[in-house]
């Protein structure tokens, strides 16, 4: 018990520390690497099924998958690393009970070493830092020997003299005072190494992203931040939105963020260059300002959704994408006729294939470097990601590091893990809001506004309709979409009747086909199935 505690306490400590430092000199957060690497290696199936359990538990609770999934992931990555540390006191202390044996400096350095070393190597392998490994390497030596350091004096100073196999008390009172005394010491000290250390972190953390955002900013050649570039091509359509729709353009601190690390990755753009190699003719390597410079950039306004979302969830958003034509940079590089794929790595380990026949056939597969009118933000893949219509987020690497032509097929880091190789959206419509506060009447008859999305991938939607407690389908109201590739607000004005009702929405795509409207779970393809939305009116 004793032995979890001081494990507990010293491991706060110690976390508080890494936070620090990496906050300061971009040392390896280690909690955040630890979970990173557990849900790397373990069974994609048990990854899964962790990620659908956490999902579940937001629907549950009703809070946004989109806005806690990436806290949530950090609180377990923090969890689980102070679990192992509690755990590894607990046991540093057992072992020393039952041997009998006071525990030596030494002793402490290799409990350090224990928990240190797997450590180190994870961080050092799954590399978030940039750092010089030998910095790396020294760094968390020392902090993990002293995190041993501190769990062997905690223990000495528990089990004191030549009585260690039984606490102080047993030689008299004062003495369970005095480990009493040593425990809120040591309490009041691991605390304020937490709260201090964990607070300064934060704090440079915000300016560190501050400082970010501005230099990314300042990479992008016309306008100034402030300034939306954006225009809506369908800013005059009759079909407004029902009240309490979700923004038909997503505001982009609200774009929903999925990725496999516990941190956005961070890359350089000053010294970021992208090499296009392989089965080419011309290898390639192009810094952000060629590729912005030497090819014609072009916008387009795109939903972009998350093969793990359920039906409703918020895994989906919209917003203007900005960068080149695959089919330009392929031009210049000239693939291989046997060439038959693009296998892109990022820098966060991530990796997917693309088929050189896709992108053949659609001009519109691009290498994006803004989003929004301004450079990608970091946690949307700064410098460059690619778009690709009609295809799950998960067949779209951010963060692109290197692009390689190649003759067999490698897997992408989600179909490896068992999700569809295709990826394919499917299509879905959802009810946002039921507006019965903005009821209105007209020619006798009282009207509710009922409103949301549809979304067919680059397939678009043709028509949408809504029924009440299993009656008809009435069809809705399209507004113009802002692209063939963005999803569709929609909306029904319902003769009100009083009662308690449940509404479900179906959609149909540009050539007629309907939604799927039998439920199925998000794995291995997207869920489908009918949105409903009760109200008692
Ligand atoms: N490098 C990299 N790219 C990635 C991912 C990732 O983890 N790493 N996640 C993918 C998934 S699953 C989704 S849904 C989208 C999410 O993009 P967003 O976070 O910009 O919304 O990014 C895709 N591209
Ligand atoms: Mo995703």
């Amino acid at each position: 018990m004793l032995g979890a505690l001081c494990g507990a306490l010293v491991t706060s400590a110690l976390t508080a520390v890494l936070y620090l430092a990496d906050q300061l000199a971009g040392l390896p957060f280690v909690p955040f690497d630890l979970f990173d690497w557990v849900t790397r290696v373990l069974p994609g199936a048990v990854v899964t099924t962790g990620i659908s359990l956490m999902i579940d538990t937001m629907l549950l609770l009703n809070v946004s998958v989109a806005g806690t999934a990436k806290t949530a992931e950090q609180v377990m990555g923090v969890s689980q690393f102070l679990l192992l540390g509690t755990v590894s006191g607990a046991l540093f202390f057992a072992v020393f009970k039952m041997r009998g044996a006071r525990p030596d400096i030494l002793a402490g350095v290799m409990a350090g070493a224990l928990l240190g070393l797997p450590t180190v190597a994870i961080s050092i392998v799954i590399g978030g830092s940039t750092l010089q490994p030998v910095l790396v390497v020294l760094w968390l030596a020392a902090a993990f020997g002293v995190w041993g350091l501190a769990l062997r004096e905690s223990y000495v100073r528990l089990y004191p003299e030549e009585n260690f196999l039984e606490p102080r008390e047993a030689s008299g009172a004062s003495s369970g005072v005095e480990r009493r005394q040593f425990l809120i010491r040591m309490g009041a000290a691991t605390a304020t190494i937490t709260v201090a250390g964990s607070g300064l972190g934060y704090m440079l953390a915000q300016a560190a992203r501050r400082e970010i955002e501005a230099e990314t900013a300042s990479l992008m050649p016309h306008g100034s931040v402030e300034q939306p570039r954006v225009s809506f091509p369908n800013a005059g359509d009759p079909v407004m939105p029902a009240p309490g729709t979700r923004p038909e353009y997503t505001p982009l601190k609200d774009h929903y963020k999925v990725f496999i690390r516990s941190k956005p990755t961070r890359i350089d753009g000053e010294t970021w260059s992208l090499p296009i190699m392989g089965m080419v003719d011309n290898p390639m390597s192009l810094t952000i300002d060629d590729i912005r410079s030497r090819y014609e950039s072009r916008d387009q306004f795109v939903t972009l959704s998350c093969i793990s979302g359920r039906v409703g969830t918020d895994l989906i958003s919209t917003t203007q994408w900005t960068g080149v034509s695959v089919q330009d940079i392929l031009a210049d590089v000239s693939p291989h006729s046997d060439a038959r794929y693009l296998y892109i790595t990022s820098g966060d380990g991530f990796y997917e294939s693309v088929s050189l026949d896709m992108i053949a056939s659609d001009d519109r597969i691009m290498l994006c470097h803004s989003w929004d009118g301004h450079p990608l933000p970091i946690d949307h893949g700064f410098p460059l990601r690619i778009w690709l219509p009609d295809r799950y987020g998960m067949k779209q690497p951010k963060w692109i590091t290197g692009i390689e032509a190649r003759r067999d097929l490698k897997q992408g880091y989600w179909v490896e893990r068992g999700w569809d190789a295709v990826a394919r959206v499917e299509s879905t419509s959802v009810i946002d809001t039921v507006a019965t506060g903005s009821a209105y009447e007209r020619e006798g008859t009282t009207f509710v506004p009922i409103g949301g999305i549809a979304f067919g991938g680059a397939r678009g939607v043709s028509k949408v309709e809504v029924r009440a407690n299993k009656g008809p389908w009435r069809e809705a109201q399209l507004r113009a979409p802002l692209s063939e590739t963005t999803w569709v607000v929609w909306r029904y004005d319902w003769p009100f009747e009083s009662g308690s009702f449940f509404f479900e929405v179906r959609c149909a795509e540009g050539d007629g086909t309907g939604q799927i409207e039998k439920r199925r779970g998000n794995h291995p393809s997207g869920a489908t199935g009918l949105h409903g939305f009760s109200v008692v009116t």
